[in-house]
């Protein structure tokens, strides 16, 4: 029978639309799973091939655990807010929200044609602003909590206000950014404007001066994790750092409840690690120093204060607003030469020079509390401003950075510790390394010392045991227009949240998405975009006069904000209340299952974390962590096509053209007959009486004058090496004429085995795979393709034999062109191939190894065939075992089969082991521990029973001559051993 995969699957995605089979319902007893997957920004260039793998794999799970009986919630959406659409929309004037219409259609298109079992009915957008109405509701949420130390989460900051009127700033222990000290009485008396800015330190959402990763050519400030090697990830632009007022997330409240909080979650090992690297938790001590003829006082953090007694300088950061007290007149100069010099650096710069120390003497000492030696105070730039208290107490003997800093300035250097290889590491304790030279130290191990020298410290009151973490807080401003607006207006130059009735604060249209003349980001060119407080609307911008009518925040937020709680919505997507209702966000709990890349491991799997944490302490939700077991798929690589090219621009006619060299004569250029050939291509114009000299003339050339360039891999000819030289010349206007160098009458390409993309033109699109060979043949061929989280290249002839598969799959229902079911009972060897298959497909799905299902398939297949098995209770349940990973072919044998519903919902074949129980085994008969034939016996028998028979055995009584056996060993399924 014709298997016509573009019939089947048209047909079968018709009716899955129709009939809704995959809308997800709420109301039932069934336990329920949730299946997610990263939702994807929808990119101008649509899918490649590598975008569906994790899909692909996330489906098959999820149609899995609705055989299963779970009500599984699987749906898509789309992050729709983002830099290239707005590049897009400045180079070409386009409206940002029509070209991203028009992608997210055009991926719907390619993701419908792949047969996932997305609930469409949930499908969200984050530019949409009946959804970004409730991010904007989330942020408020943020501006309006503080982090309560004490109880250890984030709190309405509503009781903040009622802690300052009744205790003022005692007794309180938040997370803040200034330590601010004052009473209830100057709480209360304090103006509004005074009392905002303290509340200001608090929010979890919060305004304040930072240094930025300021990019220029896209107008806007980057995450750290947007900035690659001093890059925009996006468009490779240069980064510098720049102070500036931003908006920024407190996510540093939840650096230890995100720590620990990994310790539970299924995730892989080095994402975790990742995420723990990025947080850096580092305990240790601040330890205060005086500072000899001066008021002012050092604070240090170190993470050794045991080898206090070997610090013998203090070094400052340039930025340490210390640095102006403390340098003395003789040498301003100096200082103020050096900061001038750092500030050009960027941080990462800072701390990747380990080298080239430098720095600048402020002419003041400090005092060592445990020594009282004097400690002179340098600048440098290896210490951050940003980190600790921007000031270490610098040990040479034990320290690199301090040591060659010493080195160069000359400075004493003391060893306190003994035996410190990998002083750094955590594995420290472990080493033999004891204190020296340090009085009550002496003789002490590494964690002792430190608990002795902190208590110490304390019983000084000279500083204190502390806890640092290297995560900073989020920075939450862009300068951009495509992203959602901050519901927030400036009174007084002091940010007030919008009310939620006045939510969605709607993006606004503008003539122009750069900056506006004054500097202001794009939003700053919108007509109507003031808020008028008395009547809680919006108005036209003209009518701002800070009294009634005020100024919008005109930056908008950043990428991560809508996908920092996208999980939460698909719950209940079209609520117009809540982002979600509580009984459906307890029903539905965590994402049982999230797959997606690994370049989000400390971007959006740490924000999302922080805002469901968030939700959490604010009683949104009940559930901690958001994603429960996490998969990161592998990248699917690209097979690039290079072509060998030389330009030349005729002598003559003065009109450039190309020469391309097929892939196996490139270095034989320069030798004939090639270089005859060449030369007669670019002479060819020349005057026919020159001919002769241009034959002769010396042309030289080197394999190394041709460039390797892409060429699209669909100029090849049906997956093969070989190049469609006329396609290819059509393919752009400079290659028209252009001429090649064949071997074997062909052209054929080098092939790379590269990252999949459109500038390297590897791109295979699956749209013409399922053309082809239909979507059930990519699906499994892309599991087929190896293990899911490893990285793999693409190789479209390997689709053949996929699709083989399947028509011998669909022809196992047929005879001929009949359909031919038989109602008999399946023979045992026909059960064994079934349950064998099960066994092989259930343990395959629970560890995710979906490619070995796959050859399971083909065997299983492949055996049947061998069998003509067409018994309707084998074939029946071959159609639900494989319908997960090829859903369209099984809904048509199923209903071929005679049943009027879809497979989806059909329990999963359940494997019984009886049916792969050898019923009768082979023992090797052996006498005197020679074997000499296999005796058939049913499996089932005892030793006993097994002697009892073998002595009547004709061919064993034959052996035996007559012989009485001395001893018979019996070891049941495996031997019987005979000796006379
Ligand atoms: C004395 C000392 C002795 C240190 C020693 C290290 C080794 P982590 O583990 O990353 O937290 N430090 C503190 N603040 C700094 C800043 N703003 N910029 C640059 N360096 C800074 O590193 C903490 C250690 O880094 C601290 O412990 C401090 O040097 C330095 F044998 O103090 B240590």
């Amino acid at each position: 029978m014709f298997y016509d995969h573009k019939k089947i699957e048209k047909d079968w995605q018709k009716f899955w639309e129709e009939n809704q089979t995959y809308k997800t319902t709420d109301k039932t007893d069934k336990p329920k799973f949730y299946v997610l997957d990263m939702f994807p920004y929808p990119s101008g260039a649509g899918l490649h091939v590598g975008h569906p793998l994790g899909y692909i794999a996330s489906d098959i799970y999820a149609r899995y655990k609705r055989h299963e009986g779970f009500n599984v919630l699987h749906p898509i959406g789309y992050d729709s807010f983002g830099l290239p659409a707005e590049q897009y929309a400045i180079q070409t004037g386009q409206h940002p929200a029509v070209t991203t219409e028009e992608n997210i259609a055009r991926y719907e298109q390619q993701m419908r044609k792949i047969g996932f079992s997305f609930d469409w009915s949930r499908e969200l957008r984050t530019s949409d602003a009946a959804y970004y109405k409730w991010t904007q509701w989330i942020f408020i949420q943020l501006f309006d909590s503080w982090y309560n130390k004490s109880t250890d989460k984030a709190e309405p900051i509503s009781e903040l206000i009622l802690h300052f009127e009744n205790e003022g700033s005692e007794n309180l222990s938040a997370v803040q950014n200034d330590q601010l000290n004052f009473t209830a009485e100057e709480w209360k008396s304090a103006s509004e404007l005074d009392q905002q800015d303290i509340l200001l330190n608090y929010r979890l959402a919060y305004r304040a001066e930072t240094t930025v990763n300021w990019c220029p050519g896209l107008g806007t400030v980057l995450a750290n994790d947007e900035v690659k090697d001093g890059k925009s990830e996006r468009g490779g632009f240069p980064v510098f750092q720049k102070k500036m007022m931003q908006w920024s997330m407190r996510i540093t409240a939840y650096s230890e409840r995100l720590l620990k909080g990994l310790q539970n979650l299924d995730w892989p090992q080095p994402l975790k690690d990742a995420q723990e690297y990025w947080i850096g938790k580092s305990q240790g001590a601040i330890v205060t120093f005086d500072v000899e003829d001066s008021v002012e006082k050092i604070s240090v953090f170190t993470t050794r204060p045991d080898t206090i007694f070997g610090a013998t300088f203090i070094v400052l950061a340039p930025e340490n607003p210390l640095v102006e007290n403390l340098t003395i007149e003789g040498q301003k100069e100096e200082v103020e030469s050096y900061i001038e010099q750092t500030s050009k650096k960027t941080e990462r710069d800072r701390m990747s020079d380990v080298k080239n120390v430098s720095g600048a003497f402020t002419g003041s000492y400090a005092l060592n509390p445990f020594t009282n030696q004097e400690m002179p105070i340098y600048i440098s730039d290896y210490v951050l401003m940003g980190y600790g208290t921007g000031a270490v107490m610098a040990v040479p003997a034990h320290d690199e950075r301090d040591h060659r800093f010493a080195k160069k300035f000359d400075l004493n250097i003391v060893n306190v510790i003994e035996n410190d290889n990998d002083i750094q590491e955590e594995s420290f304790d472990s080493k033999d390394s004891v204190c020296v030279n340090s009085e009550f130290l002496n003789g002490l191990k590494y964690h002792e010392a430190k608990s002795l020298i902190i208590a110490e410290i304390e019983k000084k009151n000279i500083g204190h045991g502390t806890t640092n973490y290297r995560q900073r807080d989020a920075i939450f401003s862009r300068q951009r227009y495509w992203g959602e607006p901050v519901p927030i207006y400036y009174k007084d130059g002091m940010p007030y949240s919008l009310p939620v009735s006045a939510l969605p604060l709607e993006l606004p249209e503008v003539e122009k998405y750069l900056p506006t003349e004054d500097g202001d980001p794009p939003l700053g060119n919108a007509k109507t975009f003031g808020w008028d407080e008395a009547n809680q609307k919006i108005v036209s911008t003209d009518l701002i006069d800070d009294e009634n009518v005020f100024p919008l925040e005109l930056s908008t937020m950043p990428g991560w904000a809508g996908s920092s709680w996208y999980f939460l919505r698909y719950m209940d997507p079209n609520n117009k209340e809540v982002f979600t209702d509580k009984n459906l966000s307890d029903y539905w709990g965590q994402v049982d299952l999230y797959i997606g890349g690994s370049e989000h491991a400390t971007g959006h799997l740490l924000y999302s974390r922080f805002w469901n944490m968030f939700m959490k302490d604010r009683g949104y939700i009940n559930h901690e962590e958001p994603f429960k077991k996490l998969i990161n798929q592998g990248m699917i690589l690209g097979m690039s096509a290079l072509a060998y090219r030389f330009n030349y621009s005729d002598t003559i006619t003065g009109k450039s053209n190309v020469i391309l060299i097929s892939k196996n004569l490139i270095n034989q250029v320069n030798e004939e007959p090639y270089i005859s050939e060449i030369s007669k291509m670019v002479f060819k114009n020349l005057p026919s009486d020159k001919t002769g000299s241009a034959a002769n003339s010396p042309l030289v050339l080197r394999s190394d004058l041709f460039q390797k360039i892409h060429v699209d891999v669909s100029l090849l000819k049906g997956g093969t090496d070989e190049l469609d030289t006329e396609k290819f010349k059509n393919w752009r206007s400079e290659y028209a004429d252009a001429e090649f160098i064949l071997e074997d009458g062909k052209y054929i390409c080098e092939r790379e085995v590269e990252k999949m993309s459109k500038s390297k033109y590897n791109v295979v699109n699956p749209d013409d795979i399922c053309e082809e060979y239909g979507a059930d043949c990519l699906r499994l061929y892309e599991m087929f393709l190896g293990p899911l989280e490893q990285s793999k290249p693409w190789n479209t002839q390997g689709l053949s034999g996929v699709y083989g598969f399947l028509k011998k799959f669909y022809n196992l229902y047929y005879n001929e062109d009949v359909l031919e079911i038989s109602e008999e009972e399946p023979t045992k060897e026909e059960y064994k191939v079934l349950h064998t298959l099960i066994k092989k497909v259930v343990a395959d799905i629970a560890n995710f190894s979906f490619n070995t299902s796959v050859s399971s398939f083909m065997i299983a297949v492949n055996e049947l065939q061998k069998l003509k098995t067409n018994k309707r209770k084998i074939l029946e349940a071959l159609a639900i075992v494989v319908s997960p990973y090829a859903p369209h072919i099984c809904e048509e044998l199923w209903r071929n089969l005679g049943h009027h519903t879809s497979i989806e919902f059909e329990k999963f074949p359940e494997f019984e082991e009886k049916y792969l129980v050898e019923d009768e085994i082979q023992y090797p008969v052996s006498f005197n521990g020679k074997m000499k034939f296999k005796l058939a016996l049913p499996s089932d028998l005892t030793a006993s029973q097994i002697e009892e028979i073998a002595l009547k055995d004709e061919r064993i009584l034959q052996q035996l001559a007559g012989n009485h056996p001395k001893k018979i060993i019996i070891v049941p399924k495996k031997i019987i051993n005979i000796v006379f």
